[in-house]
C-alpha cells in the first residue's frame, strides 16, 4: 500500500502476553515491523511505531496460579524480560506500554459505554464450562476440549492446534477443567454479548478496501461470507478491566488488547495532545503487524468494534507466517522452542534479524533450522557483504587511506537507482526478504565491479593506472554507502559499525534514502577494516 509521505503514519506490533519467555516465534511480527518503520523514515514519513504487553485474560492468570503469584507480578516480570529483548534487538518502539495502565482501563471503558448506549450490547443466558471440583466456571484457558469446528485439541476460546478459530464460551466440545483435569459440565450463566453481525455489511465494504497483505483480507473475507457470530464480551474472573456496572465480569482480554493501541498512542503524547489524529479525525494511516493466527481479532472484531464506537479504522494489516523448527511446530512442552535470550547470548542480533527476513517471504511459514541460520550468516553476511566490505576497505586503506578522487560512474549509480526502487516497492509490498535480496543483489553488484576492474593490476600501473585504481575503489565505496543506507533498517548496528569503517561521520540510522545518490566524499578518512560478520559454525 502506498500512503502519501505527507500522511502520519501509527505503526502497532502486536502485543505479546507476558505469560512466559520470549522465544523466537514472537520476533517475526516485532522484527519485520520495527524494519518497516525504520524504512519508513528513510523514506521521510513521520511515524510512530508502538506496542506493549498484553497483561491480562486467562493466558496471564493460568500462568500466576502455576507460579503460585500474583498476575501483577507475572506482568511485572516479563514486561520487563519483553522490554529487555527488544532493546537488545533493537526493536526500537517509540512507546511500548502494558494494558493494565490507567489509561487503558479509561479507555476501554468509554468504548465499551459507548457500544452499550449505541445499543451494541445485549445479556443472554448462555452455557458455559464449569468445574464442579473446583467450583468454578472455565473461561477461555481454562478449559480444554475439542473444537466444535474440525475436532482437534482446542482451546476454550480458541483452536490452537488445529483450524485456528476463534471459539465462543460453550462451544467447546467435551470440555476438561485445566486445573484438575476432571471432566467440565455447562451451566447456564448470564453474560454480555457484541453484535458483531450486525457489522456484516460494513466488514464486507471496508475489507475491500482494506491495505495489508492479502492473507489477512482474504481470511477474513472468508468469515464474512460465512455467518458472523455476536461475540461473548465478558468474563468470570477477577483479573481484567471491569465490565461497566458489574462486580464480577470483566471483559474478554481481546476488547482491552486493541484498545491499548489507542490508549498506548495517547499515553505516547500525553500532555501533547494529538492522539485524537491518529484514532478519531482520519489524518493518519494505521497499519497493524500482527500474525496469522490473530488475523481474525484484527480484521473483523476489532474494526467492528472501532466503528461502533466511532474511531478511525485500521487503514492496513500486515500478517506474518507462523515459525516453525525444523519442521515442527513450537511447542514449549514438547521442547521445540528456540528462547531468544539463549539466542542472543551466541549470535549477533543483527544476524537473526537478517535470517528472520530473509528466509522467507513475510506471509509464508518460517521454518527455523540451525542449518538454515548458519547458511544465511556464511554465505550472505559473511561470503557475500563482509567480504566486500573488508577487500574494498584493505585495498582503500593501504593505498589511498582516504576516499580517493573520481566520479561515480553511471553504472554505479544506475545500479543503485534500479536497486533502491525494488526496495520501496518492497515495502510498500511488505516483502521484506525482496527488500534483502534487492540489497545483496547490490553487494554482488560491488564483488563483480571490484573483481572485473582489477584495482590491484592498475595500481601497478603508474600514474594514470593508480588514478584509474582510485576511481574504481571510490566507486566500490559509493557501493557499500548504498548497501549500508538500505541495510540499516534490517541490520542497525552492524551498518552503524560499517557506516563509520568507509569513513562517514552522520548517523546511518538518520539519514534519508536520498542520500544514496549522493558521491562519497573524496578526501574522507577510512576507519580500520574489521570484520563485521563472525561464521557459525555448525
Ligand atoms: N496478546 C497475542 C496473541 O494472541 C495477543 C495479541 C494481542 S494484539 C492486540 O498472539
Ligand atoms: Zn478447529
Amino acid at each position: 500500500m502506498k500512503i502519501p509521505v505527507d500522511k502520519p503514519v501509527l505503526v502497532t506490533s502486536a502485543l505479546p502476553y507476558v505469560n512466559g519467555e520470549c522465544h523466537i516465534g514472537h520476533l517475526r511480527t516485532y522484527v519485520p515491523a520495527d524494519i518497516y518503520v525504520r524504512m519508513l523514515r528513510k523514506m521521510g514519513y513521520d511515524v510512530r511505531f508502538i506496542s506493549g504487553s498484553d497483561t491480562h485474560g486467562t493466558p496471564i492468570v493460568l500462568s500466576a496460579e502455576a507460579q503460585g503469584i500474583t498476575p501483577e507480578k507475572v506482568v511485572e516480570k516479563y514486561h520487563e524480560h519483553f522490554k529487555h529483548v527488544f532493546k537488545t534487538l533493537k526493536v526500537d518502539f517509540d512507546y511500548y506500554g502494558q494494558t493494565d495502565s490507567e489509561s487503558n482501563h479509561v479507555r476501554t471503558e468509554e468504548i465499551v459505554n459507548k457500544l452499550i448506549e449505541k445499543d451494541y450490547v445485549y445479556k443472554k443466558v448462555v452455557k458455559q464450562a464449569y468445574c464442579n471440583t473446583c467450583g468454578r466456571f472455565l473461561p477461555d484457558r481454562y478449559v480444554e476440549g475439542k473444537c466444535l469446528h474440525c475436532g482437534a485439541i482446542a482451546r476454550g476460546d480458541e483452536c490452537d492446534q488445529g483450524c485456528g478459530k476463534h471459539l465462543e464460551p460453550g462451544e467447546i466440545i467435551e470440555p476438561k477443567c485445566k486445573i484438575c483435569g476432571n471432566d467440565a459440565v455447562f451451566k447456564e450463566q448470564e453474560q454480555f454479548f457484541f453484535a458483531l453481525s450486525t457489522f456484516a455489511e460494513f466488514l464486507s465494504s471496508y475489507l475491500d478496501k482494506l491495505g495489508g497483505t492479502l492473507n489477512a483480507r482474504n481470511y477474513a473475507r472468508e468469515w464474512v461470507k460465512k455467518e458472523l457470530l455476536d461475540w461473548c464480551i465478558t468474563r468470570n474472573l477477577e483479573w481484567g478491566v471491569k465490565f461497566p456496572g458489574s462486580d464480577d465480569l470483566v471483559v474478554y482480554v481481546w476488547v482491552d488488547a486493541p484498545i491499548g493501541y489507542i490508549s498506548f498512542t495517547e499515553e505516547l503524547l500525553m500532555g501533547n495532545g494529538g492522539w485524537e489524529k491518529y484514532w478519531k479525525d482520519d489524518e493518519a494511516a494505521i497499519v497493524h503487524f500482527i500474525g496469522t493466527d490473530i488475523i481474525y481479532h484484527h480484521c473483523i472484531f476489532w474494526p467492528a468494534m472501532l466503528k461502533g464506537a466511532e474511531y478511525s479504522l485500521p487503514d492496513a494489516v500486515v500478517a506474518s507466517g507462523m515459525v516453525k523448527i525444523n519442521g515442527e511446530k513450537f511447542s514449549k512442552s514438547r521442547g521445540n522452542v528456540i528462547w531468544t535470550t539463549e539466542f542472543l547470548e551466541r549470535f549477533h542480533p543483527d544476524t537473526l534479524r537478517y535470517y528472520l527476513v530473509a528466509q522467507s517471504s513475510h506471509t509464508k511459514e518460517l521454518d527455523f533450522s540451525w542449518d538454515s541460520y548458519s547458511m544465511r550468516v556464511n554465505n550472505e553476511l559473511v561470503g557475500v557483504l563482509g567480504n566486500l566490505v573488508h577487500r574494498v576497505l584493505t585495498f582503500a586503506r593501504k593505498n589511498y587511506a582516504v576516499v580517493p578522487e573520481g566520479d561515480i560512474e553511471k553504472e554505479v549509480f544506475a545500479a543503485i537507482e534500479a536497486r533502491r526502487a525494488e526496495v520501496i516497492n518492497a515495502v510498500e509490498e511488505y516483502e521484506f526478504k525482496k527488500l534483502v535480496d534487492a540489497v545483496m543483489a547490490l553487494a554482488d553488484f560491488g564483488n563483480r565491479f571490484f573483481h572485473r576492474e582489477e584495482p590491484w593490476h592498475l595500481i601497478k600501473q603508474g600514474e594514470e593506472g593508480r588514478a584509474r585504481a582510485g576511481i574504481v575503489i571510490k566507486n566500490a565505496l559509493q557501493l557499500l554507502k548504498a548497501v549500508c543506507i538500505l541495510l540499516e533498517p534490517v541490520m542497525p548496528e552492524k551498518m552503524d559499525e560499517m557506516w563509520h569503517q568507509i569513513g562517514m561521520e552522520s548517523d546511518v540510522h538518520s539519514v534519508k534514502l536520498d542520500e544514496l545518490m549522493v558521491p562519497i566524499e573524496s578526501g574522507q578518512a577510512l576507519g580500520k577494516p574489521k570484520m563485521l560478520f563472525k561464521r557459525v559454525e555448525t
